[in-house]
């Protein structure tokens, strides 16, 4: 056995070559790989090998390109021209696959000549989720498997296919069951076959049955694009995407290499990407709390209770269904139990990707109850009673008398001092905020909210697990709000009072909608409903919100909030009634009206939010500077092509930002404009927020 570099081998199974790949954690192509492969296939083909197996040991064949290399100066050999001495080779060449064959991992394998994977084995091309489009060739060769439309799905979605999928578009040639070792005798008998029957050296690039069924077709691509519209607003890479489908139906294969080349080098220079590409290691970063070692002990979490089952509770239930947990569901009393659980039935029945089997299999994981002591086996319950702190602490007294020995305590809460709720049971180590956000069986965020005295083996636990339901879990420590809600109240007050000084609720929607955020406050006011929280026979039009639910409206919900709401399609119309209603309640406050202009909104709105992250790292709340943009991304729908608020602040360039803080702090009051030091600081020094950590 050869190592041609430090993480490729080359042997011979008899007169078979075997090139392998060893690059932990996922044999990503970086640059000792391409060099390896490329020593590897020379070598193979000079030594006269029979045929060649390429295939990676660890948990997945190549995982796609090293992002860690974008934007570095490159080292290595091209993987172009490793690529065209793969489908060049005068031998077959055989990709063994498992795991995940991924980005670059599956363009190399499809210039192989057979591909051969494990059942178990997944496939994609998810480079639009670094806004970036698939660089090597995977744009004019996969198509030419899987035929247009599946290509056009599986680029602009990024969605990884099974291997039974692949082997029913001829992705694959042969699908194998069992471990690695099944994999490498497989792909060693199919390379012994090869040559054996002197099988074709079947090149992707010379395939066009299937891209011809789309040349010349216009209205396929249109209609395409109109699918993905609405979920790819904003984003570029999509959209080069599907260009690069269009060349492979309608141009000669090298011809469309140009096309793809041009517009990969196009995005990866691109701000969208880079934002993208720092947003993949941000998600990841946060998982890593420095003083709770990886290997810290778990919490063996095998039955899971959920106290009220209202808007959050029934979400939150369904979040550990999904996974084979069994749910205890306690309710105040029998009535909201059944609509509790009837909520969650409705939201399985409608669901496209659950089928009537699963309904049934989860609903029978739910066990409802009006009796906390059935909470006595769990190993963590959650609450998700009403937002009072005097409840919340009578109802965390409960468990702890319930709840058997290490068990987990957790508030849904959104706002509470969870030390507070802690300090009502005689074991706050076991007491921590798990924040789910609405709807919470489907928003991917989850803030984990460390108290003073949560141990680490809670902590980790409370972060594992936020994984394994599908979450992206953040570490925050209690203060008013946790990292997102502290951040949002900030764009609100601020948004309040730009109506107040003459913008309109369409105008500060409208320019925090263009910026790429989902939608703007009034709009969310009109979906949560305006009179959450508030009370006809306190109410005295003391605030805008106050004049509008005394005139009654309620939001979307009665059809006329900020904005009146068409009874059938629900569009939202800004409503010439309401802003009259806001300038004479204005005028009566001694607010004087001005033109406001756009970017004066987009800075008003995110600029404290900003400076509320800083203040946020600089009190150790949040652990890094990326964590924050984790939140905003997955919890608040910030465009991730932005990469966060703290990403987006640095490339606006934070002595500019600094400027304009000090500048909007000189003419309006409120803490949101009291400068963070630690910006401050880093504007200075030339420092960066998203990179900062504590
Ligand atoms: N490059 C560098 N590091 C990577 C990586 C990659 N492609 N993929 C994963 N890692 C690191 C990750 O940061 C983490 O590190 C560890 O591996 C485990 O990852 C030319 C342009 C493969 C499905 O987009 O989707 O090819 O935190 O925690 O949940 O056309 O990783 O432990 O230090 O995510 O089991 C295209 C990206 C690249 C796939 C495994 N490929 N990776 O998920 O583990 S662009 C991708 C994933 C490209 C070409 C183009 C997932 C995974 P650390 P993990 P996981
Ligand atoms: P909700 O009013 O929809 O549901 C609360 C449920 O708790 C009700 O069904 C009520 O019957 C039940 N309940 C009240 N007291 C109880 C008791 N003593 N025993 C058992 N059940 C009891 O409220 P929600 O929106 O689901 O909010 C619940 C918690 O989640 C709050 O702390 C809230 O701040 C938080 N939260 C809400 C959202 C959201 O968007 N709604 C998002 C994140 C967190």
């Amino acid at each position: 056995m050869a190592q041609l570099s430090e993480s490729v081998t080359l042997d011979r199974e008899g007169d078979v070559a075997v090139i392998t790949i060893d690059n932990p954690p996922v044999n990503a192509l970086s640059w000792h790989v391409r060099q390896g492969l490329a020593d590897g296939f020379a070598q193979a083909v000079e030594g006269g090998a029979s045929a060649i197996v390429l295939i990676c040991a660890g948990r997945t064949f190549i995982a796609g390109a090293d992002i860690s290399e974008f934007g570095q100066k490159p080292q290595g050999p091209s993987l172009h021209d490793t690529q065209l001495a793969m489908e060049n080779a005068p031998v077959p060449v055989i990709a063994a696959i498992h795991g995940t064959a991924l980005g670059g991992g599956l363009e190399v394998a499809l210039c192989a000549h057979y591909r051969v994977a494990l059942d178990s084995s997944k496939f994609g091309l998810p480079e639009v989720n670094l806004g970036l489009l698939p660089g090597a060739g995977g744009t004019q060769r996969l198509p030419r498997l899987v035929g247009v439309p599946k290509a056009l799905d599986m680029m602009t979605s990024g969605r990884h296919i099974g291997a039974a999928d692949a082997l029913g578009d001829g992705l694959i040639d042969e699908m194998v069951e069992g471990d690695h070792d099944a994999l490498r005798n497989a792909a060693l008998a199919f390379a012994a076959r090869a040559v054996a029957n002197n099988m074709p050296l079947a090149k992707v690039r010379d395939r066009d049955e299937k891209v011809a069924e789309a040349r010349g077709n216009e209205q396929l691509f249109a209609d395409f694009r109109a699918t993905i519209a609405r979920k790819t607003r904003g984003f570029l890479a999509p959209e080069y995407n599907v260009r690069c489908v269009e060349a492979a139906a309608n141009l000669p294969f090298d011809e469309g290499l140009q096309v793809e080349a041009e517009l990969f080098r196009e995005l990866v220079t691109g701000s969208q990407s880079a934002a993208q590409r720092y947003y993949f290691f941000a998600e990841r970063a946060a998982n890593k709390i420095p003083d709770v070692p990886k290997d810290t002990p778990l919490v063996d979490i095998q039955r899971v209770g959920v106290l009220g089952a209202g808007t959050m509770g029934g979400g939150i239930a369904m979040n550990f269904a999904n996974i084979g947990i069994p749910v205890t569901i306690v309710e105040r009393d029998q009535e909201s139990l059944d609509r509790g659980l009837g909520v969650v039935r409705k939201n399985y029945e409608r669901s496209r990707s659950t089928t009537a089997e699963q309904v049934e299999q989860r609903m029978s994981l739910l066990t409802g109850s009006t009796d906390k002591a059935d909470f006595a086996d769990c190993d963590l319950v959650i609450e998700a009673v009403f937002e009072d702190m005097e409840l919340k602490k009578s109802v965390f007294a409960e468990l702890d008398q319930i709840c058997k020995p290490g068990a987990i305590m957790a508030s849904n809460t959104s706002f509470l001092d969870i030390d507070e709720i802690a300090s009502a049971t005689s074991r706050p180590e076991s007491v921590i905020g798990m924040h789910f956000f609405s709807p919470a069986n489907v928003m991917k965020l989850l803030e984990v909210i460390r108290g003073e005295q949560t141990s680490a083996s809670v902590i980790a636990t409370a972060m594992a697990l936020g994984k394994q339901i599908k979450k992206v879990a953040v570490l925050s420590r209690v203060c008013p709000g946790f990292i997102g809600n502290r951040i949002l109240a900030q764009r609100r007050f601020e948004a309040d009072r730009l109506i107040l000084e003459g913008a309109t609720p369409e105008q500060v929607d409208r320019v925090l909608y263009d910026f790429g955020l989902p939608m703007g406050p009034f709009a969310m006011m009109d979906l949560a409903g305006l009179d959450i929280g508030w009370k006809a026979e306190t109410s005295n039009s003391s605030t805008v919100r106050d004049i509008l639910c005394e005139s009654g409206r309620r939001g979307q919900k009665n059809g006329r909030g900020y904005y009146t709401y068409d009874p059938e399609t629900r569009a939202a119309t800004p409503d010439l009634e309401v802003v009259a209603m806001i300038r004479e309640f204005a005028v009566s406050k001694g607010y004087e009206q001005r033109e406001v202009t756009d970017q004066e909104v987009l800075e008003r709105c995110l600029y404290p939010m900003v400076n509320e992250g800083a203040k946020i790292l600089d009190e150790g709340v949040a652990i890094r500077g990326s964590d924050v943009d984790v939140v905003w991304v997955n919890g608040y729908g910030w465009p991730v092509y932005r990469g966060g608020p703290m990403f987006w602040a640095d490339s606006v360039g934070l002595p500019e930002v600094v400027a304009k803080i000090r500048e909007y702090g000189e003419r309006l009051d409120g803490d949101h404009w009291e400068l963070s030091p630690l910006m401050e600081k880093l504007a200075t020094e030339g420092g960066q927020l998203h990179q900062f950590s504590n």
